[in-house]
């Protein structure tokens, strides 16, 4: 089988389609998932060229509340079981807690996308027990609050240094080094300013060694360099800053607009590749 997290070299980034399931996004409003709606969008971005979908139940939104354990199985799981029945594209859940990860992954997802880099309790040794790849994401402070006082000295040296922690602490908790990836959570607890350095220094996260996830789709950085630009509206910087970040090396790009992003990504690695 094709491993998920690996990148013989000269090979294209991988995409990473997002499936939101909140109640903003193929649902009535928070209790029934419209699952052929959905299973419908799955299909589409298998067709654009996606090679992962990524499957969230939980809104990461700044100032987002929280979702209980039963209400985002309730949405996420039957999800997952009908993609299985359809294809067999690998399946990441985007979720921060332990139980949604096993039901997921008992249901047939592949890999555990996680924002809060596995430290809810249990999470690190469920990952290591299943023996999952995983994506291990840099946030400051907690989705509810964490746009409010955004702080670094320096945001690059301190998402690598909170990144590397984590990357040790898995490895100790029994994870294989190969089953990890890192992102350093563009819009995670971080201004314009810190997002735009962080992008700009994409490539020193290559010396953790290990697969970098980038995810800036329609993110409010976008927006706000284009004049306060709504997210319907962020289509070519989206584009822009997945190309750009596939030429800083980064080999997942989790992105909402498959298509576009595939072929911008053609072109660019068509480039690297070259002499
Ligand atoms: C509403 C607002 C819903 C914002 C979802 C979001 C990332 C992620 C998200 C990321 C990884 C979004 C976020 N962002 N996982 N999950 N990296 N690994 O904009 O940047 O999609 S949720």
């Amino acid at each position: 089988m094709k491993e998920i997290l690996d990148f013989p070299s000269g090979s294209p980034a991988k995409i990473m389609g997002i499936l939101n399931v909140t109640p903003d996004s193929f649902s009535d409003g928070g209790l029934f998932v419209k699952k052929e709606a959905a299973l419908n969008y799955v299909q589409k971005m298998i067709l654009e060229g996606a090679d992962i979908i990524d499957i969230g139940g939980e809104s990461t939104r700044p100032g987002a509340n929280d979702v209980s354990v039963d209400e985002e199985c309730r949405r996420v799981i039957p999800l997952i079981n009908a993609i299985r029945e359809i294809s067999d594209i690998p399946i990441s859940i985007d979720t921060s807690k332990t139980q949604v990860m096993q039901q997921a992954i008992l249901a047939g997802a592949s890999m555990i996308n996680d924002v809060n880099a596995l430290q809810a309790d249990g999470a690190m040794a469920l990952a290591a027990e299943l023996k999952v790849p995983v994506c291990i994401m840099h946030m400051q402070g907690k989705p509810r609050t964490m746009q409010h006082t955004p702080s670094y000295k320096n945001v690059v040296s301190e998402v690598k240094e909170f990144l590397l922690q984590r990357i040790e602490a898995c490895i100790d908790a029994g994870i294989n080094k190969n089953n990890i990836s890192i992102d350093p959570g563009f819009g995670f607890g971080k201004s314009l300013e810190h997002n735009l350095s962080l992008f700009k220094h994409l490539n020193e996260f290559s010396e953790l060694g290990l697969p970098l996830l980038v995810g800036v789709s329609r993110k409010s950085m976008i927006g706000a360099v284009l004049n306060d630009a709504p997210a319907d509206q962020r289509l070519y910087g989206s584009i822009a800053l997945a190309t750009l970040a596939a030429w800083m090396d980064a080999k997942i790009l989790r992105v909402h607009d498959v298509k576009a992003t595939v072929d911008a990504l053609k072109l660019c690695t068509a480039v690297k590749n070259i002499d």
